[in-house]
């Protein structure tokens, strides 16, 4: 493999629970995913990751492992996992396995252990403290609302859990834990997976004395963030996995991190440090939220974004390593956030998608993104399945919120946005599963959906073709710098790339309303992309019309 050959990839991200049900139990399955390789290679994709396929209760979708080295059954087998590696690989698709290991399940193996006594072997793989009194040892949230600690009848004290109760939080302090983990991932790459997304990575270092956080307004419970996030041993951390695992190969890695800054970014994703490829950020995913949490909405600035986007841009240009990314298993999907998903669907996604995949970084597309999918709306909080979703909805009702409010939240915010069945066509359940879906499909699957994207050559999915090709053709999206045009403009993203004798210009409309740009250097025929069929070009002056993207090339 070329060296790094990340850099010129595009990702594609598939919730194998909500991808395609091959056998009607109404669960996504990698048989499934397997009958659609020939659709993935047809959008041009390079590289394949899988949320967790690994044995799991269940509790948050599998990112809860019971068993690392052995497959969920509603998934299928071992031997399902390696005809896919080889079927990809015939198509010149990498796959990618994501690496959760800031915690297991309490079904893991070693918690059931652990949870026995204090002298038991495993004891050491997770995080235990005394309580105060008969209070947890602090005052930490959780990030599925509670408190981040939970008691243990056998050994009279509390195991510390970021996130549910069932996912307790795995001691990096321990030489056998990590040991463990490096022989797993050992495991994974002799099967032929060619890299890793790692779940929370920079949540693993715990600061050792786990003093109690602030309590911010509104919230109900300490904010321990600054005690976990990029905690004190992180980079030897990387350093050693890098050093004991991942030098093995030019291995695609990508640490998922919150509240990682640029600064962060450079150290996680410096070639020279020995890190890892790169990282996904938070902060443009953050913008239309208030400080303390995700649920309070806002509404978007768009000189925010922009600002934002130059920040990573330019700070880690030379120096390390972007991804790109508008979409994931946990966020709401694009087109209903920052674009417009009843009249401008198409020209808003086609608009998203232009200004997101010409910077420079990693591109990841995450599954339905490619034909628009949008957010959806289920009346009923029972028809929600998400334990993030539910757990606030309860612990806010509880606290004396109105249903509305909550439920409003839950529409723009909540995680099974992204995770209602993939759109396959227009027939019963969306052509996902014969049988009943784990979540219900989006009512609009009869008009959004892959079989009316790939009948129409101005589809979304083409325009994603397109771009994808282009990142392979142009070297200036790779290799150029990144400057910001009318940085304080509130409708308007536009950028230039440089880089030798070549320059892209890209301006988008993130607005529904006409915009008069001045194109004094620009031809209308250097047009590399566009989301409209024509231009709107008349004595230098370019008008761009709602949600519309055009990309000029000079060299
Ligand atoms: O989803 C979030 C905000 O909506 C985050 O709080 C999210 O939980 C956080 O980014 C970590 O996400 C990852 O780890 C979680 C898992 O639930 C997510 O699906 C995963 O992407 C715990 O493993
Ligand atoms: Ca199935």
């Amino acid at each position: 493999m070329e060296s790094n050959w990340w850099k010129k990839s595009v990702v594609y991200q598939i919730y194998p629970r909500s991808f395609n049900d091959s056998n009607g139990d109404g669960i996504g399955d990698l048989p499934g995913i397997i009958e659609k390789l020939d659709y993935l290679q047809k959008l041009g994709i390079d590289v394949l990751w899988l949320s967790p396929i690994f044995d799991s209760p269940n509790d948050d979708n599998g990112y809860d492992i019971r068993n690392y080295e052995t497959i969920m059954d509603e998934f299928g087998t071992m031997e399902d996992v390696e005809l896919l590696i080889s079927e990809a690989k015939k198509r010149g698709i990498h796959l990618v396995m994501d690496l959760v290991v800031n915690h297991t399940s309490d079904e893991h193996e070693w918690f059931a252990e652990a949870k026995k006594s204090k002298d038991n072997a495993y004891r050491d793989y997770y995080i235990w403290r005394e309580g105060e009194g008969s209070n947890p040892p602090n005052n930490w949230g959780s990030f599925f609302s509670g408190s981040a600690w939970e008691w243990n009848e056998p050994t009279q004290d509390y195991y510390l859990h970021l996130f549910s109760k069932k996912q307790p939080d795995l001691n990096w302090e321990s030489d056998s834990l990590r040991k463990a983990v490096y022989e797993m991932m050992h495991f994974w790459l002799n099967k032929g997976v060619a890299g890793f997304r790692m779940d929370v990575i920079n949540l693993i270092s715990k600061h050792p004395a786990l003093p109690n956080g602030p309590v911010h307004p509104g919230q109900l419970f300490g904010d321990g963030s600054p005690y976990y996030m990029n905690g004190p041993k992180i980079h030897d951390y990387m350093q050693e996995m890098h050093q004991e695992v991942l030098s093995r190969g030019d291995i695609l890695t990508v640490g998922e991190c919150p509240g990682a800054t640029t600064e962060d970014a450079a150290l996680f994703s410096d070639p020279n440090r020995n890190e890892l490829s790169m990282i996904f950020t938070f902060e443009h995913m953050s913008l239309d939220s208030g400080p303390y949490e995700k649920w309070d909405l806002r509404a978007l600035h768009l000189p925010k974004l922009k600002k934002n986007f130059r920040k990573w841009q330019t700070e880690l240009h030379g120096k390390g390593w972007n991804s790109l990314y508008w979409n994931n298993h946990d966020q709401p999907r694009i087109v209903s956030r920052f674009g417009n998903d009843t009249d401008y669907r198409v020209e808003s996604a086609k608009m998203l998608a232009t200004c997101l995949h010409f910077m420079q970084g990693t591109p990841y597309i995450y599954q339905g993104e490619e034909i628009g999918m949008t957010n959806v709306v289920f009346e009923s909080i029972e028809d929600y399945q998400d334990l993030e979703t539910r757990r606030m909805y309860d612990e806010k009702m509880a606290n004396g919120a109105v249903h509305e409010d909550v439920m409003q939240s839950i529409y723009v915010k909540g995680r099974d946005n992204a995770r209602t069945p993939m759109q396959w066509d227009d027939t019963a359940e969306a052509g996902f599963t014969t049988g009943t879906p784990w979540l219900k499909v989006n009512p609009n699957y009869k008009t959004i959906n892959v079989q009316e994207a790939l009948a129409s050559p101005n589809s979304i999915f083409a325009y994603y073709q397109s771009l994808i090709q282009l990142r392979k053709e142009l070297d200036i999206l790779t290799e150029g710098s990144f400057v910001l045009l009318l940085p304080d403009d509130e409708e308007i993203f536009a950028y230039q790339r440089h880089w030798q004798e070549e320059m892209l210009t890209v301006y988008c409309n993130f607005s529904a309303s006409t915009r008069d740009i001045s194109c004094v250097h620009e031809n209308e025929s250097d047009v590399v992309i566009k989301n409209y069929e024509t231009l709107e070009w008349h004595d230098n002056t370019l008008t761009l019309r709602p949600f519309e993207a055009v990309i000029f090339k000079f060299n």
